[in-house]
C-alpha cells in the first residue's frame, strides 16, 4: 500500500516536473524539442534521484523556480539592509544568490574601500552630537530613488539608525558616494523614504534628545529633548544630499518609528509612527518602570502626518532656526503652518506602509492584533474640518480617530510591516506568529476577488518575521510575483555554525490569488542581519560594464585629471607621486624608491576595457588594499614612515602571470648628513 502510494507520489512529481520543465522551456527551440520528445517522464536517473532525497511535489516546483541555469540572469534583483553589519547585500530573485555586498558605512577589503582608498565617503566629520570618524553602522531601510512613483535604478539610499547617517549608493557601479551625519540627532530610525521624485530623503529619528548635540539632564527630557524629521535635499544630478537645502521639522519627545511618504493620492505628506508618547525616560535601577513597560502604557501613540509641500514653503519664506548648518522648523511654526497632524494609532505601533493608490496607509501595532488602515481622503477632510479630538501636550492637533480610520482588519500576533502587490492583496508580517498574511486592500486600484478588508490566509515562515518585501512592492505598480520574508531567526532551518546563527530570507511565491503562497526558498545569510529590502527589476538597472573612459575617478563619476597611460614618478623633496598604469599583467613602475617621512601618493589607472579585469593593489605593512576596475583610477597617498622593503602586488587572480604582476616599494632610511669637520 505505502509503495503503492509512493508509486503513485512519484509519477506526480514527474508530471508536474515536466509541466514546469516544458513549461520553461517552451520557448527555447532546442529545451521544448528535446523534452516534448520524450514522454511524460523524467529520465529514470532524475527519478531516482528525486526519490532519494525524499523530495516532495512542493520542493520540485520549488526547486525548478528558482534554480538558474549557467550563464542565465535572475529577473530582480534585491538590496538588503546589513543590519549592524553597515552594508547593504544585492540579492538576485529568484535564485537568492548573493551577487554583491555593497560597501556603505563599514570599510570592505576586497572593494578596497577605506583601507587607504576611497575613504571620502567613510570620513563624516559632522557638527553635532558625533564628531568622529565611525567604521561601523547599524543599516535598516534603503530605499531606491523614484521617478513617478517607480523604481527607477539610479541610486540607492540607506540610513544609519546607530548615528544618525545617510548614504547615498550609485547602482551604476554599485559603490558609495557618499555618507551624510545628520548635525542635529544622533539616531534614526524612519530612514530612508522618499517621495515620488525622489527629491528629498526622509530621515526620521528615534531617540529623542537635546537638539544639536548638547547635554541637557534627562529629568529634563519634556522640555528640552525633542525628535526630528530631516527632509536631505537630494541633488540628482550631482547624486549628493546637500544639506544647504535640506530642513528639519521639530517633533515632540516621542520615539518617532518607521515612515513613508505619500504617493499619488498622498502625494505631498509623509508619515511617521510614534512610540513612547509616555515619554518614559526608564530608569530601571531607580525603580522607575523599564522602557519595555513604560512606552507601552498608553492604549494609542500618534501617527505623525507631516505636509512636507508646505513645510517648503515655510523654509522658504524663513520661519527656522539653523542648528549646526540645517534650517530646522520650530514646533510651534510645524503647528500655526500646518505641517504637523497627530492621527491615534493602536498599540505600540511600528510600520506604516502606503497603498499603491497612494490613498491608504496602513499601521500595525505590535501588541494589537489589527493592522489600522487610515484614508488620506479622510485626513484631508478631517484637517479641513478641524475635527479634531484635541491637542497634544506640545499643541499638536490630533485628528479625530473615527474621523480618519477606513478599516481595521484582524491578522494575528505581532504585526509589523505591510506589502503591496498588483491583484488587491497586502501583506503583513506577523511577528510573534511567524507568518505573513495576505489580505485584501479595499483600494480601486487593483481589485482583489475576495471582499475588501478580509483576512485570505495565513503562511507560516521560519522564524521570528520581522520586515518583508515584495518585488517593487513600495511603488505605483507592484510587480505581485514574489515576496521575501526577512526571519530574524533561522533556529533550526541550516547546519548549525556555532550559537551565533544566520538570518533566513525566505522566497515566497506570491504570483497566485487566494490561499495559495508558496515558499520556495530559504537562503540563510550569514552577514549580518537584513532588516528591510528593496525589489526591483533588474532590466531597470543600468549598470556599467566598464567605466566609461580609461582613468575615471569613480568618487566623482568623471575623468580623472591624475589618469595615466604610461608609467612616471614626480618628485619633490617631500613628495614622491607615481603616475602608475596597470594591465595584465605589470604595474609601471615595478620599483619605486623613496625616503622615509616623504608623503607618497599612488594615482593608479587600470587600462582594461575588458569585463572584469579588475586589478588590485595593496602595500605589505601599510594596512592598504585597493580594488581597481576597469578604466578606474585610483588615488592612495600616505606617509612612508616605516623604512624597509615593502612588496606589492595585484590581488585579483587577473591571468596566467598574476602572481608576477608586483613590485617593491623601496624606503630608503633618511641620508645621516655628513659630520661636520671640526676645526
Ligand atoms: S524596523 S528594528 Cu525596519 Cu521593523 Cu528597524
Ligand atoms: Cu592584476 Cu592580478
Amino acid at each position: 500500500m505505502v509503495n503503492r502510494r509512493r508509486l503513485f507520489f512519484l509519477g506526480v512529481i514527474g508530471v508536474i516536473t515536466i509541466f514546469t520543465l516544458t513549461g520553461l522551456f517552451g520557448i527555447s527551440g532546442f529545451g521544448a524539442k528535446s523534452l516534448h520528445a520524450q514522454s511524460a517522464e523524467l529520465p529514470k536517473e532524475t527519478m531516482d534521484m528525486i526519490r532519494e532525497r525524499g523530495l516532495n511535489p512542493d520542493d520540485v516546483t520549488a526547486a525548478v523556480s528558482t534554480f538558474m541555469p549557467t550563464g542565465k540572469y535572475d529577473d530582480y534583483v534585491m538590496f538588503a539592509s546589513g543590519g549592524h553589519s553597515g552594508q547593504v547585500f544585492a540579492i538576485g530573485i529568484p535564485s537568492m544568490r548573493l551577487l554583491r555586498t555593497i560597501a556603505a558605512f563599514t570599510p570592505e577589503p576586497w572593494q578596497g574601500y577605506g583601507f587607504g582608498v576611497k575613504e571620502n565617503a567613510l570620513v563624516t566629520a559632522a557638527k553635532g552630537s558625533i564628531e568622529r570618524q565611525l567604521t561601523w553602522a547599524d543599516t535598516h531601510h534603503p530605499a531606491l530613488s523614484e521617478t513617478n512613483g517607480e523604481y527607477d535604478g539610479q541610486f540607492l539610499f540607506i540610513g544609519d539608525k546607530a548615528n544618525g547617517r545617510m548614504c547615498v549608493i550609485d547602482l551604476r557601479d554599485f559603490e558609495t558616494k557618499q555618507i551624510v551625519q545628520n548635525p542635529v540627532v544622533s539616531s534614526n530610525h524612519g530612514a530612508a523614504f522618499v517621495p515620488p521624485n525622489a527629491e528629498y530623503v526622509l530621515e526620521g529619528s528615534q531617540f529623542a534628545m537635546p537638539l544639536g548635540g548638547a547635554y541637557a539632564p534627562i529629568e529634563d527630557y519634556q522640555k528640552t529633548y525633542r525628535g526630528l524629521a530631516t527632509f536631505w535635499k537630494f541633488n540628482r544630478e550631482k547624486g549628493r544630499l546637500e544639506i544647504e537645502n535640506s530642513f528639519g521639522v521639530e517633533l515632540p519627545p516621542y520615539w518617532q518609528d518607521l515612515a513613508d511618504f505619500g504617493k499619488a493620492e498622498s502625494d505631498g505628506w509623509a508619515f511617521i509612527n510614534s512610540f513612547n508618547t509616555e515619554m518614559a525616560t526608564g530608569g530601571i535601577e531607580d525603580g522607575n518602570p523599564p522602557f519595555e513597560a513604560g512606552t507601552s502604557q498608553r492604549d494609542m501613540d500618534y501617527l505623525h502626518i507631516i505636509n512636507w509641500k508646505q513645510a517648503e514653503k515655510t523654509v522658504k519664506e524663513g520661519r527656522t532656526k539653523v542648528i549646526n548648518g540645517l534650517r530646522v522648523i520650530p514646533l510651534d511654526v510645524a503647528v500655526s503652518d500646518g505641517i504637523l497632524y497627530f492621527a491615534p494609532e493602536p498599540k505600540s505601533p511600528h510600520g506604516v506602509d502606503v497603498s499603491p493608490s497612494g490613498r491608504h496607509l496602513v499601521v500595525a501595532g505590535k501588541l494589537d492584533p489589527h493592522v489600522t488602515i487610515y484614508d488620506i481622503n479622510m485626513i484631508k477632510t478631517a484637517i479641513e474640518k478641524k475635527d479634531f479630538e484635541g491637542k497634544d501636550p506640545y499643541g499638536v492637533p490630533i485628528l479625530r480617530f473615527d474621523a480618519v480610520k477606513k478599516a481595521q482588519v484582524e491578522l494575528g500576533l505581532g504585526p509589523l510591516h505591510t506589502q503591496f502587490d498588483n491583484k488587491g492583496y497586502a501583506y503583513t508580517s506577523l511577528f510573534l506568529d511567524s507568518a505573513v498574511a495576505r489580505w485584501t486592500v479595499g483600494d480601486d486600484k487593483f481589485k482583489a476577488p475576495e471582499k475588501p478588508w478580509t483576512l485570505v490566509s495565513k503562511t507560516p515562515v521560519h522564524y521570528n518575521i520581522g520586515h518583508l518585501a515584495a518585488a517593487e512592492g513600495d511603488t505605483v505598480n507592484p510587480d505581485g510575483k514574489y515576496l521575501v520574508a526577512l526571519n530574524k531567526w533561522s533556529v533550526d532551518r541550516f547546519l548549525n555554525t556555532g550559537p551565533l546563527l544566520a538570518q533566513n530570507l525566505q522566497l515566497v511565491d506570491i504570483s497566485r490569488p487566494g490561499d495559495s503562497l508558496k515558499i520556495l526558498y530559504d537562503m540563510p545569510i550569514g552577514n549580518g542581519e537584513p532588516h528591510y529590502a528593496q525589489i526591483i527589476k533588474a532590466d531597470k538597472l543600468k549598470t556599467w560594464e566598464v567605466y566609461p573612459e580609461v582613468g575615471w575617478n569613480a568618487e566623482e563619476q568623471k575623468k580623472s585629471d591624475v589618469a595615466t597611460m604610461e608609467g612616471k614618478v614626480v618628485r619633490s623633496p617631500d613628495r614622491v607621486e607615481i603616475y602608475m598604469p596597470a594591465i595584465r599583467s605589470h604595474f609601471d613602475p615595478e620599483r619605486v624608491l623613496v625616503t622615509k617621512g616623504q608623503k607618497v601618493v599612488f594615482y593608479i589607472t587600470n587600462l582594461e576595457r575588458t569585463l572584469d579585469a579588475t586589478h588590485g593593489f595593496n602595500i605589505a605593512g601599510y594596512n592598504i588594499a585597493a580594488s581597481i576596475e576597469p578604466g578606474e583610477t585610483v588615488t592612495i597617498e600616505f606617509v612612508a614612515d616605516k623604512e624597509g622593503v615593502f612588496p606589492f602586488y595585484c590581488l585579483e587572480f587577473c591571468s596566467a602571470l598574476h602572481l608576477e604582476m608586483a613590485g617593491y616599494l623601496l624606503v630608503q632610511p633618511v641620508p645621516v648628513p655628513a659630520p661636520e669637520k671640526k676645526g
